[in-house]
């Protein structure tokens, strides 16, 4: 049987638990209607600011050659939020009734926030918007710090939004910075859980902001906006993802949804992040460089590795991470054994590294001291050494 990837997300059925991210190809219905035809279990559009946008001036995105990092410092263009709540631009996208639509907000101001859940609650196509991410994480504003670092803003943005769309038919997510200190988790889910009534889910993370690409002829960053600071994404911030989605997931009131984001390329990123508490997966860069044939990809390895456990559904291993056990990591060892038995390359896996590095270290010892056996024999025959 094919395993199910079906999931919710505060609440709202989604057709598979991976879908795009806000950010790339998710400017305008054409692109957003592409996300509608795949797999995508959902389709959330761009970031909007009141009024339409054209962002930072060009070069604003840079892709590593080694298919690792990508960096953008696109600051926010978007075709303003009527566009993205207008009925003509949601029927363009949604021709799957089945999925559902999403939009993201990112005010230049708490007013300019506060200015659009109003218009959305007011739109004639509130019924068809079925969650509204407020984006408390963009690094790319110049001059404007990232919200969600700032735990006295963010509380307050919260209180203020919280009262805003009392009563009023919104689902609520917020779209988080990575977070890197320990302490730091806690505190941002102490003030998340304070309106558990209102926030419907978490996105964790956006992208590791003001990261800076250097060019070494030019002696200049690849990006010609705020002097070269961007955010970063693809498979380097992967391991970011997975620590601020396991720790919120262990931090958060189970009534808050915790969306995975950050690095995902393939089924099994996307397991791990559900493996970590994830109930649903975006994917960003990867959707940008691959385009939105990358969620049938994704999709489908994401099936074939459940199948290959015997698992049905997601809800049979999200969030049960196991803890760390000689037993797990001797069946992780056998595991990156047989990979590397299949394709003949070396996996960096559970300690194999460094079993490696000791069978090296013994073989050399052995060498070593046959070399001065038999040296020691030819020294003491020819009457050099006194034995
Ligand atoms: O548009 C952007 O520059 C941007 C946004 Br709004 C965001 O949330 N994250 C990001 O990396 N870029």
């Amino acid at each position: 049987m094919t395993p199910s990837l079906a999931t919710t997300v505060g609440g709202v059925p989604l057709t598979t638990c991976i879908y795009n991210a806000s950010g790339p190809r998710s400017g305008t219905a054409a692109a957003l209607s592409k996300v509608c035809e795949s797999q995508a279990g959902g389709v959330l559009a761009k970031s909007a600011t009141i009024a339409k946008q054209n962002g930072n001036p060009l070069p604003r995105t840079y892709h590593a050659t080694n298919g690792q990092a990508s960096f953008n410092s696109e600051g926010l263009p978007n075709n303003g939020i009527d566009y993205y709540i207008a009925k003509e631009t949601i029927e363009e996208c949604m021709t799957d009734p089945q999925k559902p639509y999403m939009v993201s907000i990112s005010g230049k101001t708490l007013a300019d926030n506060l200015e659009m859940l109003d218009k959305i609650a007011k739109a004639p196509t509130l019924d068809k918007i079925q969650l509204v991410e407020l984006n408390l994480a963009c690094p790319n504003v110049i001059g404007k710090p990232i919200i969600a670092y700032d735990f006295d803003q963010m509380k307050d943005i919260l209180k203020q939004v919280s009262a805003a769309i009392s009563g009023k038919n919104i689902k609520l997510g917020i779209k988080l910075p990575p977070y890197l200190d320990g302490p730091h988790f806690q505190q941002a889910a102490d003030i998340l859980n304070q309106f558990d009534g209102t926030i419907a889910y978490v996105a964790s993370i956006n992208t590791v902001g003001n990261s800076l690409v250097v060019d070494i002829h030019s002696e200049a960053p690849m990006i010609s906006s705020n002097q070269g600071f961007a955010g970063l994404s693809g498979p380097a911030v992967k391991y970011t993802a997975l620590a601020n989605v396991r720790k919120l997931r262990l931090a958060l009131k189970e009534s808050i949804d915790v969306v995975g984001v950050g690095g995902v390329e393939s089924g099994k990123d996307a397991f791990e992040l559900i493996l970590c508490g994830a109930t649903a997966v975006q994917v960003g860069t990867c959707h940008w460089t691959e385009g939105p044939k990358c969620f049938d990809r994704i999709c489908q390895e994401l099936q074939d590795i459940m199948k290959s456990k015997g698992y049905t559904c997601i809800h049979d291993f999200k969030g049960k991470l196991k803890e760390w056990s000689r037993e797990g990591a001797d069946i992780a060892r056998g595991a990156a054994k047989a990979e590397t038995k299949k394709d003949g390359t070396t996996k960096e896996a559970a300690g194999g590294g460094a079993k490696n590095d000791a069978a090296a270290n013994l073989l050399q010892t052995i060498l070593m001291a046959l070399i001065a056996i038999l040296l020691a024999d030819k020294l003491s025959k020819g009457g050099i050494l006194p034995f």
